[in-house]
């Protein structure tokens, strides 16, 4: 796979142009976006893991094997985070996620052990109403029992049926579980024809 950093991006004058389809990561702060992120790239450093909070921070983008790119959104969530910045980070990703044609889908990052709080909730009800798909992935999943990963999984699945028409994944950057399965439901959506709605 070959993979190059583009830039970093702090307005839509400095995005690249929307000519390849794109998948964006998001997630609250340390959830482990980065992580996820290197291991389907299958590089260590490639998004940094745990960059300073508290900064304003950027939209990166990524370009893979020439043919799509990838889209690190800043963290959400982070309460010490002051206010203005919480509000700019808000400006900054919703313009991205209103305004980008070539985006195919979020890939939304939970930590397997939390339930998702009002942040991700309102994210995936957001995606939703802007017909954008959304892609729940459950990390960290080697720190539970296999059987209490699966009964996580259900639970968080029922969570996010309203908002959200995909079931989790489990996935760990430990062990790289999952790993093939969100590349699959990354290639479903980016052949898919578009949005096809959250679930009844
Ligand atoms: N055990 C375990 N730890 C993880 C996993 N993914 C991330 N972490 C750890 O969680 C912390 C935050 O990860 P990072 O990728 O920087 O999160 P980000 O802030 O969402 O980008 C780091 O200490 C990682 O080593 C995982 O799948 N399993
Ligand atoms: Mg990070």
């Amino acid at each position: 796979m070959k993979v190059a950093f583009l830039k970093s991006a702090y307005r839509e004058s400095d995005y690249p142009p929307p000519n390849k389809p794109e998948i964006a990561f998001a997630g609250r702060s340390n959830v482990g976006k980065s992580s996820l992120i290197n291991t389907l790239l299958n590089r260590k450093q490639i998004a940094r893991t745990s960059s300073k909070p508290g900064r304003t921070q950027a939209i990166n983008f990524f370009s893979v094997d020439d043919s799509l790119y990838f889209v690190d959104l800043p963290g959400y969530g982070y309460a010490r985070v002051p206010l203005h910045v919480r509000k700019s980070w808000g400006g900054l990703v919703n313009a991205y996620l209103r305004g980008r044609s070539s985006l195919k889908a979020v890939v939304v990052i939970l930590d397997i052990r939390r339930d998702p709080g009002s942040d991700d909730l309102d994210l995936m009800a957001w995606l939703d109403q802007h017909h954008i798909t959304c892609v729940p992935v459950l990390t960290k999943s080697d720190k539970l029992s296999r059987q209490r990963a699966i009964l996580r999984q259900n639970l968080i699945d029922k969570q996010l049926s309203g908002v959200c028409r995909l079931r989790p994944v489990l996935f760990s950057a430990r062990t790289k579980q999952g790993r093939e399965e969100v590349w699959k439901t990354i290639r479903e959506a980016i052949q898919s024809v578009g949005y096809q709605g959250h679930r009844p």
